[in-house]
């Protein structure tokens, strides 16, 4: 629920919001009426909601490869976090993924909630892939080949130097990349990007998720495997754990600089990913993870809260980026001022404040250089909001009638 502090205090999400709020409900609405699409359309909005409405906008064939893209990946992933799997039963499973895919019969009880669903019913995703034009089909199925293989290699492996890091996050991100992009060729829309382009969106995106995770990660019970690279975090501390101890507080956060400025490598190649596609949807769709992803490394840089609790972005600027994205213009001018917010926080008494600053100099000037700066709505970096009667009338007008709305159209039963 979003509060009304959060409201009161960025009075300009409102309308985004509820935006997407709607966007939402008819998407929902909109689910087909074949069964096996019906799971695949309604499993894809209960495990990624505001994902889910980026993929809802591609145009219906690659929507379609995408959204069963998006299900074989996460099932892939729901047997390798299964800690209650034994290594004998789960290699093998991730090594023939690839053909499982091809098999309607074939399913394997595992994962918890929507994921256990997902799992049992997996028939449903494969009858769907099954429909797919074949070259979508040859797509999925050489990723997920991949992405099983490596994935395996990396159960009895610990993540231990930065070419640990950037090989398994490859497996498990840059690999999307790569399928993405062999699927947005497929649909005629797009030239083949390169791996090494494709890779980094990945990276960049992954890198993010394992940063902002550590506390939920390091807390999981049974103990989950985790992937901060001994290389970097053993500079700062001894045992990985020791990061969220109150007295290593400086340590800590310098160890999240180290992360965040690692990542921030990977930025150069998805500027140049974005910029050279073409279709308006295809680019929304890899534009606004991106850009969330930018907001939440400013987020997180330099800030204790990493190692206490969730640093997220509110959801009203989430919903901001979702309703905003359109174009390059755009994507330069969110990276522009997150780079900025990222970069007045950089403290010179930082181990790498010199480095951090050198990437993120980098990446300013490749959005100052685009030259497209001085069109970009700055929704980042906002003054006070201002408050007068007709804002606050219309507050409220807005939602009673969204609440009028809702109720009206409250879902009757599934
Ligand atoms: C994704 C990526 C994704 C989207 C667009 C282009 C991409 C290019 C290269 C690699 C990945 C790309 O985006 C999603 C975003 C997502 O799921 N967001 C969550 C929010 C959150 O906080 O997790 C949501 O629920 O909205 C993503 O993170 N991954 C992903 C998975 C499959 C596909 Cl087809 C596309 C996961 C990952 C591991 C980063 C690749």
């Amino acid at each position: 629920m979003v509060s009304l502090q959060a409201i009161w205090r960025h009075p300009d999400d409102l309308y985004p919001m509820v935006k997407l709020k709607l966007a939402a409900r008819r998407a929902e609405k909109q689910i087909p009426a074949e069964p096996h699409w019906a799971f695949c359309y309604s499993m894809l909005h209960k495990v990624s909601r505001s994902f889910a409405l980026v993929i809802q906008q591609l145009d219906t064939d690659l929507r379609d490869a995408v959204c069963i893209f998006y299900l074989v990946l996460r099932a892939l992933d729901t047997v390798e976090d299964d800690t209650s799997i034994s290594m004998e039963v789960k290699v093998p499973i991730l090594m023939a993924f690839h053909r499982h895919i091809y098999d309607r019969e074939w399913h394997f009880s595992c994962g918890t909630k929507d994921y256990k669903v997902l799992m049992d019913e997996f028939h449903h995703v494969s009858t769907a892939f099954l429909e797919l034009g074949s070259g979508y089909q040859e797509a999925i199925e050489d990723i997920t080949m991949r992405m099983g293989a490596g994935m395996a290699k990396f159960i009895c492996k610990e993540v231990e130097t930065i070419d640990d890091y950037d090989e398994y996050c490859h497996y498990v991100a840059g690999l999307v990349g790569l399928g993405l992009s062999k699927l947005f060729h497929a649909s005629g829309k797009e030239d083949l990007a390169s791996d090494a382009l494709s890779n980094s969106m990945g990276l960049f995106l992954q890198k993010t998720n394992i940063i902002r995770d550590y506390l939920e990660d390091i807390n999981e019970i049974p103990k989950s495997r985790m992937f901060w690279p001994r290389q970097i975090w053993s500079k700062y501390v001894n045992k990985l754990e020791d990061l969220k101890y109150e007295e290593n507080s400086v340590k800590a956060v310098q160890c999240l600089n180290d992360m965040v400025t690692n990542a921030l490598v990977h930025v150069e190649d998805c500027l140049k990913y974005m910029s050279a596609l073409r279709d308006p949807a295809i680019f929304r769709f890899c534009a606004i993870p991106q850009i969330m992803a930018i907001g939440t490394l400013a987020l997180c840089y330099n800030n204790i809260q990493v190692f206490r609790g969730v640093v997220k972005m509110r959801r009203g600027l989430t919903a901001k980026v979702i309703d905003r994205t359109k174009t390059m213009t755009d994507v330069y001018g969110a990276f522009y001022d997150f780079s900025r917010m990222l970069k007045s926080k950089v403290d010179d008494a930082d181990p790498n404040a010199k480095k951090t600053k050198e990437n993120l100099e980098a990446i300013l000037k490749i959005c100052r250089d685009s030259g497209t700066l001085s069109q970009r709505k700055s929704y980042i970096i906002q003054s006070k909001p201002q408050y007068n009667a007709t804002l606050i009338a219309l507050i409220f007008i807005i939602l009673a009638l969204l609440l009028a709305y809702l109720s009206a159209t409250r879902p009757t039963n599934i």
